[in-house]
């Protein structure tokens, strides 16, 4: 299998994130992205498809935020990395916003998003290695790995979060549904993949299925219970199966098993799956209890249900294991 990738992605290196009311060293590591490559050899870069397929999933004045974002936070006299601490949280209505803090109020959803100089490039670089990705499926590979960083699930339409800008899923998505393709995203990443629900909430022809922590208790809090099934067109094609923490392959295989029939049931015929290796029994954010083996048997079952697949990169933060967990996972397609 391929696997693309781009180096600028590496010109993303948040500093910080705030962590229990303090500021922490950021879990979103460059040496991620270096562990999985030591660990899966040969690449490929990224061709570029321009802004186009950011713009059909991202709104207009929000990609101008990302592009303008740490311009105007150094314009302001800052140094270091834009992060918001203001949110316009009640009697929203729409502003002409100006000052960087609160635009980053307006287009962020959190305090663990830093954008930093590179971060633009980075985000930009990665959408398009899932688009490169991609096109090697709609080309006719069996499947295709878009090692893509920063991650991508947790950003909507208009904001960032989670360590997310673009939304490297939900762009592939859309492409692949103008391409002519019915698409199915299945998100095993730890936590809910709130920004891919919100953007295809609405639409019956893209199935969203994640399984991941009960937000009761984990990130992203607001979004990922079960009773989420989608609104107007696409009601009912929006599934959110939630695990406790401390799970293990034992329990997680029957919500796995449970996603792969939704999805076959869907008709789709071409899979975007959004994989985070932070359901690791050693991830440091996280609680379930995988071991590096269960990620080729989680391979197995999703290669048998036959449908070509996309796989894009989203978290895992176990630095020293994620290259193996990577690796192991993409042997059993
Ligand atoms: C893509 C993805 O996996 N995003 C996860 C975002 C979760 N952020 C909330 C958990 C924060 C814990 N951060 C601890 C950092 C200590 N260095
Ligand atoms: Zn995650």
């Amino acid at each position: 299998m391929i696997t693309v990738f781009d180096d600028r992605q590496f010109g993303h290196r948040p500093v910080h994130e705030f962590f229990n009311g303090a500021l922490a060293a950021h879990a979103d590591t460059p040496a991620r992205a270096t562990g999985i490559l030591r660990a899966i050899g040969d690449t490929v870069a990224p061709t570029d498809h321009g802004m186009a397929p950011l713009a059909a999933v991202h709104d207009p004045a929000y990609l101008t935020f990302l592009t303008e974002a740490h311009d105007r936070w150094l314009a302001a006299g800052r140094t270091g990395d834009a992060i918001g601490y203001a949110w316009p949280v009640v009697g929203r209505r729409p502003l002409d916003l100006t000052r960087i803090d609160a635009l980053l109020g307006r287009y962020t959803a959190d305090a663990v998003t830093p954008i930093g100089a590179g971060t633009w490039d980075a985000t930009y670089w990665g959408a398009q290695t899932a688009l490169t990705a991609l096109d090697h499926v709609l080309a006719g590979d069996r499947s295709a790995f878009a090692l893509c960083r920063p991650p991508g699930h947790h950003a909507g339409r208009d904001y960032a979060g989670g360590y997310c800008f673009l939304n490297n899923a939900a762009i592939i998505a859309q492409a692949a549904v103008g391409a002519g393709r019915r698409v199915a995203i299945l998100d095993v990443d730890y936590h809910h993949g709130n920004g891919t629900q919100d953007i295809f909430y609405d639409r019956g022809d893209v199935t969203f299925v994640s399984i991941h922590a009960d937000p009761h208790t984990d990130f992203p809090y607001f979004w990922g219970h079960p009773d989420e099934h989608g609104a107007g067109d696409g009601l009912g094609a929006n599934h959110n199966i939630i695990l406790p923490r401390g799970t293990g392959w034992a329990d997680y295989a029957p919500a796995l098993d449970r996603s792969l029939d939704l999805i076959a049931a869907s008709g789709a015929d071409l899979l975007v799956l959004s994989f985070g290796a932070d359901t690791y029994e050693g991830d440091p954010i996280s609680g379930f209890a995988l071991k590096t083996e269960d990620f080729a048997t989680m391979a197995h079952r999703i290669a048998a249900t036959g449908l070509p697949t996309v796989i894009v990169m989203e978290g895992g933060y176990a630095v020293d294991a994620l290259g193996s967990n990577v690796a192991t996972l993409l042997s059993g397609f």
